[in-house]
């Protein structure tokens, strides 16, 4: 079986800045990874073996074929897919081999950057494998129009992949709980609609402080458990005040399902990436191997400047005690740090970094990319030296003989 994911959001919303991190992230913790681009709009993902649908047709080229805007254009590509599946499944075996006969890295690449010391490159087996697919901002591909769904099930049947759908929405829209809304309804129906493992995701959290304030603690916005206190804003809003009835109904209809929460991702934040990582294995019942044959880090003590004490206006309160005595599996040292927390203190302390002490975390981050950056300067010289030396060696072996 071959896990992935299918990356989906509206425009703008960060799917291709996540998938292209998501590979970067991925090498780091040595764990498999294949990019497929779906958008015909978008570039090649700059990474070995990934697949482009631009390959196989081009967004331009649907334009003139066939008299259409760029929007009937989009659905017309994915229609053409869907029509040449053969296709890409011919694409992703090849990338795959290519991934299974990986050839071991020169020795000038032999250094790890985040470690210092040696990569171990491994070769891949078929059922290590990880697919993730960038799809274009078009909503309707994943609330109405059927091509992707189909795809996927054709995948997951013909190809025996197990997909997650990671849905992407921008945070801000959280401050303007009209907007709010439609993101709920946006997520129900999507999940509705695509019948995948559904990780919805506030994207983009590093930038919700400067955006304003939060009328609520983010973790109304991502357990999305008691709507009726968005009423009240909703009520005062000239612009949604004559709508209030329906605006109940909806915020019922979408407690009522149960099956809309969020995720937050900062991209550059190795934490939040970490976080989303584990909660989409989970989803999708996916253990890395690169993982499976680490011990688990024995202290997760992370030396945060601010200790969890939280007297922001309601509607949810917290309490933090239990925080230390979550551990993560650290796959590096450089992720010691990283802990997975239960979601409601996990959104406790997102929202502590993001919102509430933004500006003292930017510091106190800063402080730790330099100390991090020094330790892997100060392992990059000893392995440089190590490596001289060893030159050194062989050339006055040479010389001897
Ligand atoms: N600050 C911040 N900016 C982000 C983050 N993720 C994405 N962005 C920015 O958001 C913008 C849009 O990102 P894209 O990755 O192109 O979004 P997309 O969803 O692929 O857009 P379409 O393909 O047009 O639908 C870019 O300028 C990114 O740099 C994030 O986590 N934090
Ligand atoms: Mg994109």
């Amino acid at each position: 079986m071959v896990f992935g994911q299918v990356v989906i959001g509206p425009p703008g919303s960060g799917k291709t800045t996540y998938v292209w991190g998501l590979h970067q992230f991925f090498t780091a913790l040595q764990r498999p990874i294949l990019l497929v681009n779906l958008d015909p709009a978008s570039a090649s993902p700059p990474c070995p073996h990934s697949i482009s649908i631009s390959s196989l047709i081009s967004l331009q080229d649907a334009m003139d074929a066939h008299k259409l805007g760029p929007n009937g254009a989009m659905l017309y590509c994915l229609e053409y897919l869907e029509a040449n599946l053969d296709w890409l499944e011919d694409e992703l075996d090849k990338a795959m081999k290519a991934l299974e006969e990986d050839e071991q890295p020169d020795e000038d690449d032999e250094m790890d950057e985040v470690t210092g010391g040696k990569r171990e490159r491994r070769r891949w087996k078929r059922g290590e494998m990880y697919v993730v697919f960038d799809t274009p901002g078009q909503v309707e591909l994943s609330t109405n129009h059927g091509s992707l769904k189909r795809i996927v099930e054709q995948l997951q049947k013909r190809v025996g992949f197990r997909l997650a759908a990671v849905h992407l929405m921008d945070a801000s829209h959280i401050l303007d709980a009209s907007k709010y809304v439609a993101v709920l309804l946006l997520a129900l129906r999507t999940m509705l609609q695509l019948e995948l493992p559904h990780v919805n995701v506030f994207s983009k959290i590093d930038l919700l402080a400067q955006a304003g304030d939060l009328p609520f603690n983010l973790d109304f916005y991502t357990e999305v458990q008691d709507l009726s206190y968005l009423l009240p804003l909703l009520e005062r809003d000239q612009r949604t005040q004559r709508f209030g009835e329906l605006n109940r109904v909806i915020c019922e209809l979408v407690e009522e399902f149960g099956l809309v929460s969020f995720e937050t991702l900062a991209v550059e934040d190795k934490d939040s990436m970490l976080r989303l990582v584990q909660v989409i294995d989970q989803a999708l019942g996916y253990v890395p191997p690169s993982l499976a044959s680490l011990p688990s880090a024995s202290s997760a003590s992370s030396s945060t400047p601010h200790s969890h004490s939280h007297d922001h206006s309601h509607p949810h309160s917290h309490s933090t005690d239990a925080h230390a005595s979550h551990h993560a599996r650290a796959p590096h040292p450089s992720f010691a740090q990283s802990q997975p927390l239960s979601t409601s203190l996990h959104a406790l302390s997102v929202q502590e970094k993001w919102v509430d002490h933004a500006a003292e975390y930017a510091a106190h981050e800063r402080g730790m990319w330099e100390k991090e950056g020094e330790w892997a300067a100060e392992r990059a010289t000893e392995e440089s030296k190590r490596r001289a030396v060893e030159r050194a060696r062989r050339e006055a072996e040479d010389g001897g003989r």
